[in-house]
């Protein structure tokens, strides 16, 4: 029996739904603001979410023609200019955080586990989310900040699991991630971390086969309940606890 002593999170479609009316504005903001034509429509962006990373996301684009060609210096000035308009975007408060996640972020810091966050977004776009969704506090509850290019290698590589990991000195077997995509479910597999993925309308339908759990949200008690689409542990669970996290980790 492995005790439950870290949860990592990832934050775009896990802490919040940030991806459509979020990251995907802001890029067709500094499109627009920089004189390009290109915009991402939704359909599109849900495409383009198959690379991780927004300069990533620029460059894969412009290989398969969509956006002209722009040295490297050019692409991290648009991105840079994209992220002062994510910020703008979450400062106005049009990111809520999904259900369920106050709640269990909550449950897990009053009961002395480590929470740490691992994300391939920039970390000004993190903080701004941090602050205006979730609570200036945060900054503190978090043990680690794990973002962008700190490391080489982005997610489906595990290279972030591992850096948030050995910053805070916790061992895989009793760390469980928490996910929204593909992507970020091999990503935490390939770290060896058990996993819980709550999807959202642009991953729902992606494979997470060898996924501890996945669930439609975390759920609230008093609210809308997990749908469990995928429980090789089978938990019973109208929302989901660090109870069940632990269960998970039990095996
Ligand atoms: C999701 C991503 C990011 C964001 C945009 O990150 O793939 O690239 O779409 O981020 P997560 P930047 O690991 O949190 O799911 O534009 O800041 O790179
Ligand atoms: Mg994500």
């Amino acid at each position: 029996m492995a005790e439950l002593k870290c949860i990592l999170w990832d934050v775009d479609g896990t802490l919040a739904d940030t991806e459509r009316d979020g990251h995907r504005v802001a890029f067709n903001m500094a499109f627009e603001e920089a004189g390009l034509e290109r915009r991402w429509d939704v359909a599109t962006y849900g495409e383009l979410l198959a690379v991780t990373g927004g300069k990533e996301r620029i460059r894969f684009d412009i290989d398969r023609g969509g956006m002209p060609e722009m040295p490297y210096e050019e692409i991290a000035a648009l991105h840079a200019r994209k992220t002062v308009h994510y910020q703008s975007l979450i400062a106005a408060g049009r990111i809520p955080l999904r259900p369920g996640v106050r709640r269990l972020l909550e449950e897990a810091y009053a009961a002395g586990i480590t929470l740490g966050v691992s994300t391939t977004t920039t970390p000004a776009a993190l903080d701004a989310l941090i602050e205006h969704s979730l609570g200036a506090e945060w900054f503190d509850r978090f043990a680690v900040l794990a973002a962008g290019d700190i490391v080489p290698a982005k997610k489906p590589a595990p290279d972030i699991y591992n850096y948030a990991m050995e910053q805070l000195g916790v061992p895989a077997g009793n760390t469980l991630a928490l996910e929204d995509s593909a992507n970020g479910w091999k990503s935490a597999h390939a770290a060896e971390l058990k996993c819980v993925v709550t999807v959202n309308g642009y991953t729902c339908g992606h494979d997470f086969t060898g996924a501890d759990l996945v669930v439609s949200e975390l759920g609230e008690p008093d609210g809308s309940a997990a749908e469990l689409l995928q429980n090789p542990h089978h938990l019973v669970c109208h929302h989901v606890e660090l109870k069940h996290l632990q269960a998970i980790l039990d095996g």
